[in-house]
């Protein structure tokens, strides 16, 4: 049985974690790089959240000269690409930039039983829209060692946006062998470009699980 099948441990099981991606006032209607109808996942997460045994948090943490923000970039403007040392990197309208109120976290999330909190894209030069691995594909954050030490095998995703720092998260979960599921109704998209669409063909392809909210009622 290909490991992408394996059994998903439901969400009381101490081998399961929630992992709760940037869920953060920048990312919100009205902050610097909306995600149309992110506030909406806030009730549905900590809902959620409430019956996982084990929560871990992101937050998106730039330096306010982060080389994600076109900003940075003389004559670039927000969403255009352009080439980094490590490859291809969408430029972005500052956001996130460390302690700023809008990277802190929605103030109605309420997951107090969460124990880590990763904070990610902290390196000036590399971008991380991924919990587990930055932009340059070889710096980790530490997340799949922390996972394994706690005996989780199955990860599920939730947060904005889906089509950037929630399918990389996922993806690197699949590499790093977790049983891994992202759940759509608890998720919103920047869809740029149809990214939204591409995010769901590559999960799919590399064995993430596509669940909604209601997959988990009994679970
Ligand atoms: C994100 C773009 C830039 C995300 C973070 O959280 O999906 N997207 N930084
Ligand atoms: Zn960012």
């Amino acid at each position: 049985m290909p490991s992408s099948a394996a059994l998903l441990a439901p969400p009381a099981d101490p081998r399961a974690v929630l992992l709760v991606i940037d869920v953060q006032n920048d990312f919100m209607p009205g902050g610097r790089l909306p995600v149309a109808d992110g506030d909406a996942v806030v009730p549905l997460i900590n809902r959620l959240g409430a019956r996982f045994a084990h929560v871990v948090l992101t937050q998106d943490w730039h330096p306010a000269d982060h080389a994600s923000f076109a900003s940075q970039h003389a004559g670039r403007q927000p969403f255009e690409q352009i080439a980094l040392p490590y490859g291809a990197q969408t430029l972005w309208p500052d956001h996130c930039v460390q302690d700023s109120a809008g990277a802190a976290l929605h103030p109605d999330l309420a997951l107090p039983q969460a124990r880590l909190l990763i904070r990610k894209g902290c390196h000036r030069q590399v971008d991380s829209y991924s919990a587990f691995v930055e932009a340059d594909r070889r710096t980790t954050t530490g997340l799949a060692g922390y996972l394994r030490e706690r005996g989780v095998d199955t990860v599920y995703l939730a947060g904005l946006a889906l089509d950037f720092c929630v399918a990389w998260s996922a993806l690197d979960a699949r590499a790093a062998g977790f049983t891994t599921a992202v759940i759509d109704d608890a998720c919103r998209a920047i869809d740029l470009d149809g990214s939204r669409e591409r995010a769901w063909h590559d999960m799919t392809a590399a064995g993430v699980r596509r669940l909604q909210l209601r997959d988990l009622a009994s679970a």
